[in-house]
C-alpha cells in the first residue's frame, strides 16, 4: 500500500473506531501528501459512517462507540469544510436546510449543506430537532427558493409531511421547492408526502439545486 492510500486508510480507521483527537493530525498528514479533499470526504469519510453503521445494526458496537465515531466526523468535517468552500462559485440562491423534528441526526446534513457552499449556494443550516413551524417560519422569512430536510429515524420521517402540509396551509408551497433525504428515505416516500424531490447522497442534492435554482432565477 503507498502512503497516500495508507494515510487515507487511516483517516477512515481513525473515524470508525472514534478517534477524533488524532482526526486533524490525520487529515493535515494526507492533505500534506496532496489528497484531494473532496476525495477524502466521500471516499473514506462518508463510507466510514456507513461501516459504523453497518457494524452497529450487527450489534458490534453500541451507542456510546456510535458517539465517538460522530465526534470524529464532526471533527473531520471542520476541516474539510473551509477547504472544499473554495471551490465556490457564485451564489445563486438561498437553501434552508435541517434535520427534523425528533432527530439528532446531522452528520449526513451538515455534508449536504458543506458541499451546497461548496457549489455556491447560500445554506440557512437550522441543525437538528427542527420542528415544522421553524421549518415554514424560515423559509419565509429568507425567501428560501429550496427547503431541504432530513431524516434518519423511521419514526421521524413523516415530521416532512407535517411540513409540507404546514407549508401548503400556510400559502408557501408555490414559492418553494422541497427537497427530503436520509438514509430511511426513497424516491417513493418523497412522492406519497408530496415533496418535489429526492437525493440519496449530497452529489445528487447539489445537481438537483444547482438545477432548480438556474431554473427559477
Ligand atoms: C451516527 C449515528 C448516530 C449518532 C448521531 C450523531 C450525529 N450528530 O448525527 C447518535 C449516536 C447520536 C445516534 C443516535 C440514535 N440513533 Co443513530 N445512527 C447513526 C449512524 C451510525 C450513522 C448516521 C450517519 O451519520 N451516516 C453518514 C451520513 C453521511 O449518511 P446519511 O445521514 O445517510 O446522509 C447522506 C444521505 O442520506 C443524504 N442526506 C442526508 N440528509 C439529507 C437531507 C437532504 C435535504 C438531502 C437532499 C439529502 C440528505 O446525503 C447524505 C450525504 O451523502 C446510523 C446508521 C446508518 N447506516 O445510517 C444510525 C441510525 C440512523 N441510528 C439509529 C437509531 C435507532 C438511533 C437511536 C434511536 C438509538 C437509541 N436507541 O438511542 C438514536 C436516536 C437519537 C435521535 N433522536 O435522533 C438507527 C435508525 C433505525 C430506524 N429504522 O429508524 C440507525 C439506522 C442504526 C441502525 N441500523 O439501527 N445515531
Amino acid at each position: 500500500m503507498n502512503e497516500v492510500t495508507d494515510a487515507l486508510n487511516q483517516i477512515k480507521e481513525a473515524i470508525i473506531e472514534g478517534k477524533y483527537e488524532i482526526i486533524p493530525q490525520l487529515l493535515e498528514g494526507a492533505l500534506k501528501l496532496g489528497s484531494e479533499p473532496k476525495l477524502i470526504l466521500n471516499e473514506y469519510m462518508i463510507p466510514a459512517m456507513t461501516e459504523v453503521g453497518n457494524r452497529f445494526e450487527k450489534h458490534q458496537i453500541f451507542i456510546p462507540e456510535m458517539m465517538m465515531s460522530a465526534k470524529a466526523m464532526h471533527a473531520g468535517l471542520q476541516i474539510v469544510e473551509p477547504l472544499l468552500s473554495k471551490a465556490e462559485i457564485e451564489p445563486s440562491g438561498s437553501f434552508v436546510i435541517g434535520t427534523v423534528k425528533g432527530d439528532f441526526h446531522d452528520i449526513g446534513k451538515n455534508i449536504v449543506a458543506i458541499m451546497l457552499r461548496g457549489n455556491g449556494i447560500k445554506v440557512i443550516d437550522l441543525g437538528s430537532d427542527v420542528s415544522a413551524e421553524t421549518f415554514v417560519e424560515q423559509v419565509k422569512s429568507h425567501g428560501a427558493k429550496i427547503l431541504g430536510m432530513s431524516a434518519l429515524l423511521t419514526t421521524t420521517m413523516m415530521q416532512m409531511e407535517h411540513t409540507i402540509q404546514l407549508a401548503i396551509r400556510e400559502g408557501l408551497r408555490e414559492n418553494v421547492k422541497i427537497m427530503v433525504g436520509g438514509a430511511p428515505l426513497t424516491e417513493g416516500f418523497s412522492k406519497k408526502i408530496g415533496a418535489d424531490c429526492y437525493a440519496p447522497n449530497a452529489g445528487a442534492a447539489v445537481r438537483i439545486a444547482r438545477s432548480i435554482l438556474t431554473n427559477t432565477n
